[in-house]
């Protein structure tokens, strides 16, 4: 058929890379810019396929994050707003690794499993959403995605350069009758900023302090500054925005390399360095500071603290608490027939720190179940609840409100009249669940949540640091020979294969005060992770070497 020629036609015309083996793991495809052509072509293809499986709206977002500038990716997006199904994620591998003049078979056979028939009449509303971020080669291979879209019927709503939480709310949106409306750029800023907005009027005025933004270079410095100039000016945060690429283009290449490269939130919150400008010492010394990830999904807050200008770190774990906190306040002023079963979680991974682990489970006294490592997992347990919070250390995650619970305060709002509390904190949660992304971690709206929280309970940041004392930890890697010889626990805590490793770290975090330590294979890369707690940093750091040493 003409289809089948077509997908021929634009898999030959871009080939894959010689001896490319490709893989569409936790975070989609992610290489060398120069290796993805055909990636990119084929991607496109399977996103309609999906779009017509599922009757629905998908996304296709062109990034590689926190990656150096040379690398690329491609993720796609659920109905839901959420990553693609896992089930699906051997479809991709497949047809991305097909010999070219066998992609149109692949195609078919994917097809027939799942009962998708392209040449079929489909409706005339439905779309594939195309974001990119700002490297230099995300255009192109964001034209090849809907190359690939089009070349088997399917249709391209290409949004521009987004942040991929801006893709992940076009999608989720759109399929959503009662949100359509917002189904865009602009409409994600209408509906962060009217939130926003509520949050911020509903607390006591206090002059918003000065916050400066650590952009990374990346596709979060022009969406953010977008996002700020769209905010009124009496609420719009006090926020100076740096490491932006300056657009000119003479510099555009050089200004490409400073991506990632000693900036952004992975460098800030990995190596607990300050990046590049951020902030400007001694001037800028205990201003309050915060770090976005290359596309925008990730956030982490710091300062310069004391004489030695140390890093002090608001990390995921101290984000998640912040929120949990604020909720639970929130809760306690809602009455009783509001609030009756309904469950508020916390969910971490095995790298939160502990003191945090506490401070939930104790202070808060809310529950605080781990999962492994990697959002999908954290997400999956959050919906469990009526209001998850979910958060890694590294700074990616957010806040999932249950559909009935939110209807239930919807209802209630009307006669809550008289209870100016009760009503302040239906409205605030309320708001809430509009300003924090419900599919995934969202940089721009986590620091505008923040922001309210912090001014909604007039919180200095030695209030919110306040809460609990990081214990002293720390990570090591090694390369070994094949890391899947190492088995763990559903969280990630123990080892459960080779049993006599457990037994040695067992022995080892015995000998050391508050200590905690567990070794893990890497999702990511080819090697083992070791993470180690205990009551000194010295302490710490001996325990992750003696853990490392066990684990050769
Ligand atoms: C991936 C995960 C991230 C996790 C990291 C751990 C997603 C979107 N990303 O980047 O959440 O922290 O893997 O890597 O799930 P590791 O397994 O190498 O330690
Ligand atoms: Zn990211």
């Amino acid at each position: 058929s003409s289809m089948k020629e077509a997908v021929t036609k634009l898999a030959a015309a871009h080939p894959r890379a010689q001896g490319a083996v490709y893989r569409y793991g936790t975070a989609g495809f992610r290489e060398a810019a120069e290796v993805l052509d055909a990636v990119f072509v084929r991607v496109g293809m399977l996103s309609w396929v999906r779009a017509l499986s599922t009757r629905a709206n998908v996304g296709l977002m062109v990034t590689a994050s926190h990656n150096p500038h040379r690398d690329n990716g491609v993720k796609l997006v659920d109905p839901d707003g959420g990553m693609l199904s896992q089930s699906w994620e051997s479809f991709a591998t497949d047809l991305c690794n097909a010999q070219e003049d066998k992609v149109a078979d692949v195609l078919e056979r994917i097809c027939n499993e799942i009962g998708v028939d392209l040449a079929a009449k489909t409706p005339s509303d439905i779309h594939v959403f195309v974001g990119w971020d700002t490297r230099t080669h995300s255009p192109r291979l964001a034209d090849l995605a809907a190359q690939g879209i089009e070349s088997v019927g399917g249709a391209a709503e290409r949004i521009g350069v987004v942040t991929t939480p801006i893709l992940h709310h076009c999608v989720r949106s759109s399929n959503m009758p009662e949100e359509a409306e917002l189904a865009s750029v602009e409409g994600y800023r209408t509906k962060l900023g009217r939130a926003f907005a509520t949050l911020v009027r509903t607390a006591k005025p206090s002059p918003a302090p000065q916050l400066v933004v650590d952009a990374a270079f990346g596709v979060g410095g022009p969406c953010f500054e977008a996002l700020l100039a769209s905010l009124d000016n009496e609420v719009r945060p006090k926020a100076e925005i740096r490491n932006v690429p300056t657009g000119e283009a003479a510099k555009a290449q050089e200004e490409a390399d400073k991506l990632n490269n000693g900036v952004g939130a992975e460098h800030v919150q990995k190596k607990l360095l300050f990046p590049e400008q951020v902030p400007n010492l001694p001037d800028e010394r205990g201003v309050r500071c915060c770090s976005f990830d290359g596309d925008a999904d990730r956030i982490v807050y710091y300062r310069a603290m004391g004489e030695s200008d140390s890093l002090n770190l608001f990390d995921g774990d101290k984000i998640a608490c912040l929120y949990t906190y604020f909720i639970q306040m929130q809760m306690a002023a809602l009455p009783d027939a509001l609030t009756s079963g309904v469950k508020v979680g916390c969910i971490q991974t095995a790298y939160a720190n502990g003191a945090s682990t506490e401070y939930i489970t104790k202070k808060l006294k809310v529950d605080a179940p781990r999962t492994k490592t990697g959002v999908k997992h954290l997400h999956h347990k959050a919906v469990e609840y009526d209001v998850g919070v979910y958060f890694e250390a590294n700074g990616h995650g957010t806040v999932l409100f249950g559909r009935e619970f939110i209807s239930r305060l919807r209802e209630a709002a009307p006669g809550l009249e008289d209870d100016a509390t009760a009503s302040a904190a239906v409205e605030t949660l309320l708001a809430l669940e509009q300003l924090i992304n419900q599919a995934t971690g969202d940089a721009m709206a986590d620091l505008l949540a923040v922001e309210a929280i912090l001014r909604a309970d007039s919180m200095s940041l030695d209030d919110w640091d306040g809460f609990y004392t990081d214990l002293p930890s720390r990570q090591l890697k090694c390369q070994v020979a094949d890391r899947t010889a190492i088995k763990t626990s559903d969280d990630e805590s123990r080892v459960l294969e080779p049993a006599s490793l457990q037994d040695a770290i067992d022995s080892l975090v015995a000998q050391y005060k508050s200590g905690r330590a567990f070794a893990r294979p890497s999702g990511t890369e080819d090697a083992v992770r070791v993470y180690a707690e205990a009551d000194t940093s010295a302490a710490a750091d001996e325990l992750a070497t003696k853990v490392l040493q066990a684990v050769f």
